[in-house]
């Protein structure tokens, strides 16, 4: 497919885009000019005094582009260097009048512009998407009462109660500083030195551990804003909230090596995957959920409602949808919008106050003044993409970059020469007022007693695992901590997680070569949260990809029939061959191999599927590539298919290990832990839907169990 220009999707009533399009300058069809509008003759030859001479000073042209070229770089952000985004609408089910006065929360016929970074935490702006890590997603609403920002992940807890601790924590995980080795992981001796000494840590490393570190899709995991947030209605009711996002394709993760592989053949795997979607016209949406508590519930839990490295299991405080997000525009300039865009906790609106959750409270210091740097200044709201819709007035003038050319003599207030202009207005004209709440206390460097327990729900997390994802996060420490160089520290890990989970804590042990923990350990608990488990998450082939393994000789029906049926279901297909270009089937239809052996691999599809005709098959069993192919999706537990001559070939491949279609299955469908096969198929359209069923199933654990 042709990859879009980029500012694809509908321009609508959207008061957002209505505005970037003051911004933006297409240079298509235009002379050539300085950035003063002067005409340029000619770019590629300096001014040089004689022909063989040296450049001249008074070449203004050259020095102003090399000059530009020299500057063009900014500092990358000091977390989340690497992300994506896109524009969308926002709009909520029902007004929700009762729990707060947030404008953009009560018309379900308002559609409120977003832009939306998706990011990951650890490596620098050129590190691989597929990296075990935590996600961010971070959402800027552009409300008629100003912005508002959801910065959250794609974890609902987080490694440290205390913002205090966050330097630490990054400089830990980042590449370490002597060497700048490794980048963009986790799985390294400082890191791993810090989490042994870090108890409160336990919990968040579960989660990273799990398969929610490496998403298949920014489409496919959930966000979480994190923190405890306060609702306050128009009475001045406050409750504490907590806020989601919800995929509507379902939470989806790839596998450990799959991940690492696609590191390599596919780094930008996450940010293809999500412009290709939106250009494609398959809008992502994410349902918008609240968890609320009234604030007489502040102490019922066995967990302090502030601290961040505990989630509300939605089984005590259930989730209520209350809206959805479809993102349906690519940017057109990734460092003008996506780039430059500057996220923080501290801007909300009317109706939407913080909470004392200390990490929260550190939070809405560092965002404000990391864009001072990163973006050169405190003018950083008049980039385009960070303007509000909603109209801005105050006295705040100059500074780098200054954009607006302020009018008038007054800066200040009060004043009697602009009449007390721009006026503050009350409460209930729009103006925000702080949730009065009642503070009292001496001053103190603690941490409250209430934040002590490290591990029980890391305990709860664990014990909500299915069997496969209980398997990975074991895999996954064998990977981390397996990677660690000192031994003191591998055998901490086990003793820390112990703590935990004994069971998981020998397993570590087995793999790293550390002892086995010598305490009792475990915590005692023994329920479950079974929202947390991926197992229990929607299932849908909508959007997912399929490769088409054929060559010369290849069954035109068989291939057709069954790319009609994916088609139809939103599922894409390419056909990869040993050589790009046209095929010709044993009938002599022609039809177009949109990639080869070297261009495709089947890390970047989600299914496998071999039609018929023999002498297609003869050619591919030739082709060592077809069957790695076949057999790294085998590996990968990824759905694989084959049709007549198909079939033969699937016995060549790990695949064969499953039982298929005899040679005189007559039309009729086998399927097996994952693999769907058909001889002298009698109906295409019933094997095209077990295909299907099995594509939306995802993955089939059970060949490696
Ligand atoms: Fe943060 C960026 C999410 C704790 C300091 N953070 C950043 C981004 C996300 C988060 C999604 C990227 C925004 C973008 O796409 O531009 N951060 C979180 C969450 C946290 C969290 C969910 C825990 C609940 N962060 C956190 C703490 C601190 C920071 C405790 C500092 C005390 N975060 C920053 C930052 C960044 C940032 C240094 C870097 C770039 C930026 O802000 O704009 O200020």
């Amino acid at each position: 497919m042709q990859q879009g220009q980029g500012g694809s999707g509908p321009a609508g009533n959207d008061k957002k885009i209505q505005q970037l399009e003051n911004f933006r300058t297409a240079h298509n069809n235009q002379t050539l000019t300085t950035n003063m509008g002067l005409k340029l003759s000619h770019t590629d030859d300096s001014l040089k005094a004689g022909e063989r001479g040296p450049t001249l000073m008074e070449d203004f042209h050259f020095r102003e582009k090399i000059t530009h070229f020299d500057h063009e770089r900014i500092p990358e952000r000091v977390v989340h260097a690497r992300g994506f985004g896109a524009y969308g609408y926002f709009q909520v089910y029902q007004p929700m009048t009762e729990y707060t006065k947030a404008k953009f929360l009560q018309d379900p016929s308002l559609k409120t512009p977003v832009f939306v970074r998706f990011s990951t935490v650890v490596g620098s702006r050129g590190s691989a998407d597929t990296a075990r890590d935590v996600r961010g997603f971070a959402t800027k609403f552009y409300t008629e009462e100003g912005n508002y920002d959801i910065v959250g992940n794609n974890i609902p807890v987080f490694f440290i109660q205390d913002a205090i601790k966050f330097p630490d924590l990054i400089h830990a995980v980042k590449p370490e500083p002597h060497n700048e080795v490794p980048q963009a992981t986790s799985a390294h001796d400082t890191f791993w030195d810090f989490v042994v000494n870090t108890p409160e840590t336990a919990h968040m490393i579960m989660w990273l551990m799990s398969d929610r570190a490496i998403p298949r899709s920014f489409r496919m995991m959930e966000g979480f804003g994190v923190n405890t947030f306060r609702f306050v209605n128009a009475k001045g009711k406050a409750r504490f909230v907590k806020f989601h996002w919800k995929p509507v394709l379902g939470v989806h993760s790839l596998v450990r090596d799959e991940a690492q592989k696609l590191s390599g053949k596919d780094p930008d795997f996450h940010r293809r995957d999500l412009w290709d979607a939106i250009d494609q016209g398959n809008y992502p949406e994410f349902e918008f959920g609240v968890q609320m508590l009234e604030e007489e519930q502040e102490f019922k839990f066995d967990f302090d409602i502030l601290d961040p490295t505990k989630f509300w299991p939605e089984e005590l405080v259930p989730v209520k949808i209350i809206g959805k997000m479809t993102l349906n525009r690519n940017v057109d300039n990734f460092f003008a919008e996506t780039e430059q865009v500057a996220f923080c906790p501290g801007n909300v609106v009317p109706g939407i106050d913080f909470s004392n959750d200390p990490l929260l409270q550190g939070r809405l210091f560092s965002y404000q003044d990391t864009q001072l740097i990163r973006l050169g200044g405190p003018n950083f709201h008049q980039i385009p993409v960070n303007r509000p819709v909603a109209p801005i007035h105050n006295n705040q003038r100059d500074g780098y970059h200054r954009m607006s050319v302020d009018q008038g003599v007054v800066s200040y207030f009060p004043n009697m020469l602009q009449q007390n202009t721009p006026t503050p207005v009350a409460e209930g004209a729009g103006g925000y007022v702080h949730y009065a709440e009642k503070v009292e206390g001496r001053k103190i460097r603690e941490r409250s007693k209430s934040f002590q327990d490290f591990f029980s729900q890391a305990t709860l997390f664990w014990n909500s695992m299915s069997v496969v994802e209980k398997a990975h996060i074991i895999d996954a420490f064998h990977f981390e901590a397996g990677s660690v160089q000192d031994k003191q520290i591998k055998q901490r890990v086990v003793d820390m997680f112990n703590y935990v989970a004994p069971e998981l804590a020998r397993q570590i042990a087995l793999g790293i070569g550390a002892n086995p923990p010598s305490e009792q350990g475990g915590t005692g608990v023994t329920a479950a949260s079974p929202a947390v488990s991926q197992q229990n998450t929607i299932q849908s082939p909508k959007t997912r990809k399929v490769a088409v393994l054929a060559a010369n000789g290849f069954c035109y029906t068989g291939l057709t029939q069954v790319v009609t049926a994916l088609t139809n279901a939103g599922v894409s297909a390419d056909i990869v061959s040993s050589r790009m270009g046209m095929i010709t089937s044993s009938d002599g239809k022609q039809t177009e191999a949109a990639k080869d052996f070297t261009t495709a691999d089947a890390l970047l599809y989600d299914a496998v599927y071999v039609p018929g005709g023999i002498e297609s098959i003869q050619e591919l069993a030739k082709t060592l590539d077809a069957r790695n192919f076949v057999n790294e999706a085998f590996k990968h537990d990824k759905t694989i298919a084959a049709a007549d001559d198909g079939v033969d070939f699937l016995k060549t491949s790990d695949a064969g290990k499953v039982q298929l279609a005899q040679p005189d299955s007559g039309g009729k469908l086998s399927s097996g832990l994952g693999v769907a096969t058909v001889r002298g198929a009698a109906d295409w359209a019933a094997f095209g839907e077990e295909f299907l069923k099995l594509i939306a199933i995802d993955r089939h654990w059970a060949r490696h169990l």
